[in-house]
Formats: structure tokens, sequence, C-alpha cells
């Protein structure tokens, strides 16, 4: 068990500028205005509050570039199209600093995004810190996407791709995302709940043999032996024992459950599918870091949709952390 000391902190990470949509910066402060951190504390766990950006840092910026007639600047050479690389090459980078501090320090890294984009920097740090960790992605899409490939330019949609080192190559690649150390083994990573996936990241994740278990897959063999399987994928020698850390992504479930997300896919986990996933981690003693990350409380249509979605999304902490655990 790698939290005997049961030391936690809550990394902030307001970030929105990774992909178009205004308000998934709020999800960190809708997800403690719930309660998230006292609940936690109730788990016997002892919890501090991370600041890693102000949520108003980036927002002037993002409210003025989508009133600007170009809609978002973009860098635009040789086909590749990353919208605001300066912008999420720097807010990342405060994220992997703040996470870094907590992770060296024994302390569980809890980042709460913000959209994707923000795992850049907790997963950096957390594998600074083990590099022998697996990495669970659990999500409706495969955010593998290169800046030649993503259809959007959204780097919400290119994380994992950063994460392998697969821009490195690229011409021009943004000089804002260098900092990312991008050595993350392709072996070491398992993916649960696609549904949405590119033909240009499906391409990659064939060539690279990533672990991948769709929608399909949770149907055919079922949630508690997907999530074995994912174990033992990024830990093949040891059973699955070893090292996990889980980035959350939230529209993975349903959007019956989590309406208010930026990318709802219908077709997706249950509630249950999707905390006990993050209950069995709890069990294997073997969770080191979590990230929650798309809730955007704007987007809800219904006062109800927000409190859904929010509700669910500490429910995944709680789980993650032990709640249903006898
Ligand atoms: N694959 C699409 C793209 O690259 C959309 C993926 C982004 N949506 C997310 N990520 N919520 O998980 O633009
Ligand atoms: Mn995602
Ligand atoms: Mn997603
Ligand atoms: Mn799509």
């Amino acid at each position: 068990n790698y939290n005997k000391n049961r030391e936690l902190s809550i990394v902030l990470a307001p970030f929105s500028g990774g992909q178009g949509k205004l308000g998934v910066e709020k999800g960190p402060k809708y997800l403690l205005k719930h309660g998230l951190q006292a609940s936690i504390e109730e788990l016997g766990w002892s919890t501090e509050l991370v600041p890693s950006m102000d949520e108003a840092q980036y927002v002037g910026k993002l409210k003025m570039e989508r009133d600007s007639t170009t809609g978002g600047s973009s860098v635009m050479m040789d086909g590749i199209k990353a919208k605001r690389a300066d912008m999420v090459g720097e807010a990342t980078k405060l994220v992997y600093d703040s996470v870094s501090k907590v992770a060296q320090a024994d302390r569980f890294p809890l980042t709460l995004g913000g959209d994707h984009s923000i795992s850049l920097g907790s997963v950096s740090a957390v594998l600074d810190k083990y590099p022998d960790a697996g990495l669970l992605w659990i999500d409706a899409h495969a955010d593998i996407n290169t800046i030649e490939s993503t259809p959007s330019g959204n780097l919400h949609g290119c994380p994992v791709s950063f994460l392998l080192g697969l821009n490195k190559d690229i011409p021009h690649c943004p000089e804002s995302l260098k900092w990312v150390p991008g050595n993350l083994s392709p072996k070491k990573i398992a993916y649960i709940g696609l549904r949405d996936v590119d033909a240009g990241e499906k391409k990659i994740l064939k060539e690279l043999g990533i672990a991948s278990f769709s929608m399909y897959h949770v149907d055919k063999y079922g949630i508690n032996a997907v999530i074995e399987m994912a174990m033992k994928a990024v830990h093949p020698d040891t059973n699955g024992e070893g090292p996990i850390m889980c980035s959350y992504d939230v529209d993975a479930i349903d959007p019956l459950y989590i309406p208010a997300t930026g990318t709802p896919v219908r077709g997706g986990l249950t509630l249950r599918e999707g905390l006990f996933l993050v209950e069995r981690l709890a069990e294997s003693g073997n969770l080191i870091a979590l990230d929650i990350v798309e809730c955007n409380p704007d987007l809800a249509i219904h006062d109800i949709h927000v409190s859904n979605t929010i509700s669910a999304g500490c429910a995944i902490a709680r789980c993650a952390l032990g709640e249903t655990l006898l």
C-alpha cells in the first residue's frame, strides 16, 4: 500500500485553455463547494489545498479570443494547428510544479481540472516520483492526437501524445510544451471507456500496441474483468501490482449521469461502473495519484445537471480514496 500515511493534497487546476468552452475552469471551485475536502478528511486523510494558478488567470484572454473574429490564435505551420499552445504550455507547467512538490513530499496528489490538458502537468510530475507507474486513462476519448493529427487543434485532445513524447520529432513543435519530459512508455498506459476515437488516434493506438478497453470491452467482459486486465497491462511482470496513477475524465461516464461536460458521448459507463473502477483501485492499495477533469458547470441547461455532475465527480474521488471499502 502506497498511502500508509494518508496525506493528500488537493491540487487545483482551474484551466480551460486546452479546449474552446469557458466554464471548465470552475470545476475545482464547484467540487470544493460540494464538500469534497471535508468528505475526504472523513475518510481519514489529512488534506491541504494547493492552488496551482488563479481561476481568473487565463479567462480574460480566452474571452477576448472567443469574442475576436479570428476565433482563436493557433500556430498554423505545415498543417500543425495547436490552439493556445503558449497558454497551455505555461498553465500545465504550473500544474507540474505544484504536483511535483506534493508527490516529492510523499503526499497523494488529487488534481482537479480544468480540461484534460492539465494532466500533462500532473502525470509528468507523478512519473518523476514513480518512474515505474502505470497510467490508467479513463475517458470516452483517447486524447492521443499529435499536433499533426489533431482535427480540432484543442490540446486537451493531445496530452497523451506529449506524455509519450510523440511530438518531439515533429518540426515546429510548440516551444512552450518542450518542458514535458515525454518519457512515458506505451506499455505503461491503458485506457478504459473509449467510444469516440479519431481515425488518426486509432492508428497510433494500434501502432504502439496500447492497451485500449473501449465500451465494447466493458460490455463484453464486464467492468471487473476490464479493470483487472488494465492493471495487468500496465504491470505485466507483477500480475498488476505496482504504482498506478488514474487520470479520470468524467465524460467516460454516460451523459445521463454526467451531463455538464464539454464533449459528452452517449453510450458510456454507468455511474456504478465508473465508481467501481476507482473502488477497485482503492482496494488494490496501488493508487498513487488521481486527476478528475472536464466538469463544466456552465454547460448545464438545468441546475440538476450541475449537481448530478459535481456529485458524481466528488463520488469518484471518495471511492478512489476508500469510501466504499469495508
Ligand atoms: N478527439 C477529439 C480532438 O482531438 C476530441 C477529444 C477531446 N475531448 C475530450 N477529451 N474531452 O477527452 O479534438
Ligand atoms: Mn480527456
Ligand atoms: Mn473525454
Ligand atoms: Mn470525434
